[in-house]
C-alpha cells in the first residue's frame, strides 16, 4: 500500500521534472559539484573527530538535520534502509538543483532504476556520451540495503544541506539542513 503510494509519488514527480528539464540536462553539466571548495573538501580520515550514522528511508533521513562545528572533519556512515535507491549528498541548495537534471538523465538512460543501479546501462551511457556514473567525494549513491562512507571536512561558513537528488525524492522532502557553529 505504502509502496504503491510512494511509487506514484516518485514517478509523478519524475514526469513533471522530465518535462521541465528536457533540453537543459546537458547544459547543467556541473558534475554535481564536489570540486567547489566553498562546500568543504574530502577529509583526512586521520583527522575525523566523530562518526555520524545516517539512515536513508523512502523518502527521508535520520537524523533530519546535522549540527557540525566549523572546519570539523566528520565520517558519515550511510545506510539505505529504504526500498529505493537513495543518495546522501552534501552541497549547496543550488548545487543540488543543478545535479537533479543529471540524475534525471541517468534515469532516462536506464542507469538509475527505482531500486537498483544498472551498471551495464552505465557503461553503455559512458561509451555513447562520455558521461555515465561517476563517484563524487561529497556524495554516495546506494541501492536498498547497502552502506557507504564519506569523510568530509566542512568549511567555516557555508549554506549547506544534505539531499537526495534521485528524481522526485528531493521534492518529496528528502533533504535536511547542515548547521555550522563555532
Ligand atoms: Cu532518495
Amino acid at each position: 500500500m505504502l509502496r504503491s503510494k510512494l511509487l506514484s509519488a516518485v514517478f509523478g514527480a519524475s514526469l513533471s521534472l522530465a518535462l521541465i528539464s528536457s533540453g537543459t540536462a546537458f547544459a547543467a553539466g556541473s558534475h554535481g559539484g564536489g570540486h567547489d571548495m566553498k562546500i568543504g573538501k574530502p577529509g583526512d580520515p586521520a583527522k575525523v573527530s566523530r562518526t555520524i550514522e545516517i539512515t536513508m528511508y523512502d523518502n527521508y533521513y535520520e537524523p533530519e538535520s546535522l549540527d557540525i562545528k566549523e572546519g570539523e572533519t566528520v565520517r558519515f556512515v550511510v545506510r539505505n534502509a529504504g526500498e529505493f535507491v537513495h543518495e546522501f549528498n552534501i552541497a549547496t541548495a543550488a548545487m543540488h538543483e543543478a545535479h537533479r537534471p543529471e540524475m534525471m538523465m541517468m534515469m532516462e538512460h536506464g542507469v538509475l532504476e527505482p531500486d537498483r543501479i544498472n551498471h551495464k546501462a552505465a557503461k553503455a551511457m559512458q561509451a555513447s556520451m562520455g558521461h555515465g556514473m561517476h563517484k563524487e567525494a561529497n556524495s554516495v549513491l546506494l541501492e536498498p540495503g547497502k552502506s557507504g562512507e564519506i569523510v568530509w571536512t566542512f568549511p567555516k561558513h557555508a549554506d549547506l544541506e544534505f539531499a537526495c537528488n534521485v528524481p522526485g525524492h528531493y521534492e518529496t522532502g528528502m533533504h535536511g539542513p547542515v548547521k555550522l557553529s563555532h
